[in-house]
């Protein structure tokens, strides 16, 4: 059975702080309403990367306590910061977090020699599974699929979130690495991950749509590619809605007009304008109402 997990969103506060309400909000609509399979807490769109140390703790206490054992949870731990990264994995792992992931290290152009190291220190002294979280289109680190394999000869790295749009190396790392867990991390290309044999999916955007990607992961796999295929256009028409509004706060602008309050982004990232509002309001009434 195929998985979706969104990517958790926190909700801060004009000033920058966490809004706690507003994200526990966003969890239960995710668990009761969305019906996901899981979060991934502390990754790209939950601004993980935007955060103090203490923020980072506090998401992650707020995200295991308001979702409890509902769903599977995914703690992004990866910094820039080994010793940081090092301190959360252990950090999780004794809140309970049954799995972490981690960024690929960058900014300075890392060797793959000390790419290997960060991801071995981060979980040799934890009791816990890392889930390699790549994302080359934010980092510019792209693994090769010789890579991927040295760092799997670990055996506690059991997989990938895969955000990547080459497809090619998605089908050569599938079919090397059947048994590893494959999450694919661009939802607006869900359907041709799928059709090279993901194991399910990651993304910002289940936030609000993820009935319709679940039910395009049903129709995929009872072999109704036609339906899938109208499923991926009707996300794809939402999602370039939301990417040309400005994606993640107009994630949040839409939240609330379904009546959740999921805070504003944390600057430097853009907060609403009244177009942006304006913006959000028509994605709700022409894609979700
Ligand atoms: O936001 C990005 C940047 N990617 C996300 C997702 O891969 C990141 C994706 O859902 C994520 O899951 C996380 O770490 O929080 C896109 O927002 C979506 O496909 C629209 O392009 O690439």
């Amino acid at each position: 059975m195929k998985k979706l997990y969104s990517a958790l969103m926190t909700a801060f506060n004009d000033d920058g702080t966490v809004n706690e309400a507003g994200t526990r909000e966003m969890i239960r609509y995710n668990i009761d309403v969305n019906k996901v399979d899981g979060l991934y807490v502390g990754g790209s769109t939950g601004e993980n990367f935007n955060m103090s140390h203490e923020q980072k703790e506090q998401v992650f206490k707020i995200a295991i306590d308001e979702a409890k054992n509902d769903v599977d949870l995914i703690a992004q731990v990866g910094s820039l910061d080994l010793n940081e990264a090092k301190y959360l994995a252990k950090f999780v792992t004794d809140l309970g977090y049954p799995h972490i992931s981690a960024v690929t290290p960058f900014y300075y152009n890392y060797t793959f020699e000390q790419i290997k190291n960060y991801y071995n220190e981060i979980v040799k002294d934890v009791d816990n599974e890392l889930i390699i979280y790549s994302i080359p289109v934010l980092t510019g680190v792209s693994l090769s699929l010789d890579q991927f394999a040295e760092l799997f000869e670990n055996p506690k790295i059991i997989g990938i979130k895969y955000t990547n749009a080459d497809f090619f190396l998605l089908e050569r790392v599938r079919n090397r690495f059947p048994d590893k867990l494959i999450l694919s991390g661009f939802d607006e290309m869900l359907l041709p991950a799928l059709a090279l044999g993901v194991d399910g999916a990651i993304g910002s955007t289940y936030n609000l749509n993820a009935k319709r990607a679940k039910a395009e992961m049903n129709a995929f796999d009872a072999g109704d590619i036609d339906k899938a295929r109208q499923l991926q256009k009707d996300s794809n028409d939402l999602i370039s809605a939301l990417i040309a509004n400005d994606i993640y706060p107009s994630l949040k602008l839409v939240f609330k007009e379904l009546g959740v309050n999921a805070g504003v982004t944390k600057r430097p990232m853009a907060q609403p304008t009244p177009e942006m509002i304006a913006g959000a309001k028509k994605i709700y009434n022409d894609y979700l109402k």
